[in-house]
């Protein structure tokens, strides 16, 4: 039998399909757990950690002034979101970050990447600044400090202020200038602790589903124009915000992060090969070769044209001190006219899938880093994201032994250390992520966390996969 392949949606997947004809476990590549060999060594200095993003963990959306995001209005329509919940209280960080910062310390990590809710900072998106979503972030940050975690937040993951989309969100070029705006506030605010900086999280993913597929928010259904207007003004919207925090800082080191998935056709055949080459512009190259060359992709410049005044380029290009690269999976493209860009994703290979219904290729992220060595110049990179959902039952013992997501993690450093040894400047690895959250269009019924949430109880319980990490952090895996 074959499946349509989702890559990105919350629908059933090939394996939910196993799963109901009783064939239970995914792979016996994810049962056989973690390999005998101890991980190579990693540099001395080498970053390890999580990552996670406001809008999925903190909750607390309606509190201390912040302002209503695109996500809340998005969660609001009938069938958007698989499970029918809300972010409304996630796993209620916004109260219990200390506890979560001890979680982190407990295992040693020396990074967070977390994101600040725009919406708490400026509830409007623009013009009042609310100090009381800032004192958050102040107290987050010290606590991070004092427990030696370095905080590395991120400006931008996804939760544009629903007053800034009244005006057009992305579509609107004067973005830029609102999210410079913003990210001087916040580095006015924090820059005297904070000094590791990304600016947007996966620009590429909030252009595509949120803006050409309509599948995230703010829920456009606009196709190609809707999503390069999105991937074009997000580009300068960095751009103008890197400036922007340099300015507040010599001393910064500066970031974004992108999503990088390798894209292949699913046949040799013209038709999904000329597919695969949009795919891959549109999903990789316009954000990565903008920021890093101050390029666009050939393929996309006639539909890019309506959206790039003289100029542009040259303020999308930055030279950034570390890039962030988040990987999942490869993505696996098919010639399917009448979707975005006449391109959509395809069956996949046999081989093991993950909860989401992506496939497990760690040999994909040695391809993105391979690439970035040898044709970006080598630039210093942080693996800002990396993990896998799986169903993470407690056990009777109230446990949760996910050997999967351990062999899933374990996969995927041997490639980093592989890439190191060739040369990459890799300095980091955090991995998504810290705790079970809110994911997105597929609600509460996704699990990527090393810790376990109990949303009715809210309580915590690491599972196997952070002890596991832990010892890698400490050379013991
Ligand atoms: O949960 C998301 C995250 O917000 C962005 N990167 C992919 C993760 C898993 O889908």
């Amino acid at each position: 039998m074959r499946f349509s392949a989702n890559q990105r949606l919350c629908l059933p997947t090939r394996r939910d399909v196993l799963i109901a004809a009783g064939l239970g476990m995914l792979s016996p590549w994810l049962a056989r757990g973690v390999q005998a060999d101890p991980l190579p060594a990693f540099p001395s200095g080498f970053l390890w950690g999580t990552s996670t993003s406001a809008l999925q963990i903190e909750g607390a959306t309606t509190e201390d002034g912040r302002g209503a995001s695109i996500w809340e209005s998005f969660a609001g329509r009938p069938g958007a979101i698989a499970d029918g919940t809300t972010p409304a209280i996630a796993c209620d960080h916004y109260h219990r970050w200390a506890d979560d910062v001890a979680l982190m310390k407990s295992a040693g990590f020396g990074a967070y990447r977390f994101s600040i809710a725009w919406p708490r900072v400026q509830p409007t998106g623009r013009g009042p600044v609310n100090s009381r979503g800032l004192d958050f972030y102040d107290r987050l940050v010290d606590a991070l400090l004092e427990a030696g975690i370095r905080p590395m937040p991120c400006l931008y993951h996804w939760d544009l202020p629903q007053a800034l989309q009244d005006q057009g969100g992305w579509m609107n070029r004067d973005m830029a200038g609102w999210f410079a705006d913003y990210a001087g506030i916040a580095a006015g605010r924090l820059g005297d602790r904070v000094k590791d900086w990304f600016a947007l999280n996966e620009p590429s993913v909030v252009a595509i589903f949120g803006h050409g597929y309509g599948e995230h928010a703010p829920g456009l259904n606009g196709g190609r124009t809707a999503a390069l207007a999105a991937s074009h003004h997000q580009n300068l919207a960095q751009g103008a915000a890197l400036r922007a925090l340099r300015a507040e800082s010599a001393d910064f080191r500066l970031g974004t992060v992108l999503s990088l998935q390798p894209v292949v056709p699913v046949s040799d055949s013209e038709a999904d090969r000329a597919a695969t080459t949009r795919w891959d512009a549109l999903w990789n190259r316009v954000a990565l070769d903008g920021v890093m060359r101050g390029q666009l992709p050939d393929v996309l410049a006639d539909d890019l044209r309506p959206w790039v005044k003289p100029g542009d380029l040259e303020l999308i290009r930055f030279p950034l001190d570390r890039l962030g690269v988040n990987y999942y999976s490869q993505l696996h493209i098919q010639h399917q006219p009448g979707r975005l860009f006449d391109a959509g994703f395809g069956p996949l290979p046999p081989g093991p899938v993950t909860a989401m219904g992506w496939p497990i290729e760690p040999e994909g992220l040695g391809r993105v880093l391979g690439e970035l060595r040898t044709l970006y110049g080598n630039p210093e990179v942080m693996v800002t994201e990396n993990g896998v959902a799986c169903d993470d039952l407690p056990g009777p013992d109230g446990q949760i032994d996910d050997r999967q997501r351990i062999a899933y993690l374990d996969g995927h450093l041997r490639v980093v250390a592989a890439a190191l040894a060739a040369g990459s400047r890799v300095t980091g690895y955090l991995a998504w992520s810290l705790l079970d959250n809110w994911e997105w269009q597929c609600g509460y019924a996704r699990r990527f966390g090393l810790v376990h949430v109990d949303y009715p109880s809210q309580r915590r319980t690491p599972k196997a996969s952070f002890a596991w990490l832990k010892a890698a952090a400490a050379g013991k895996a």
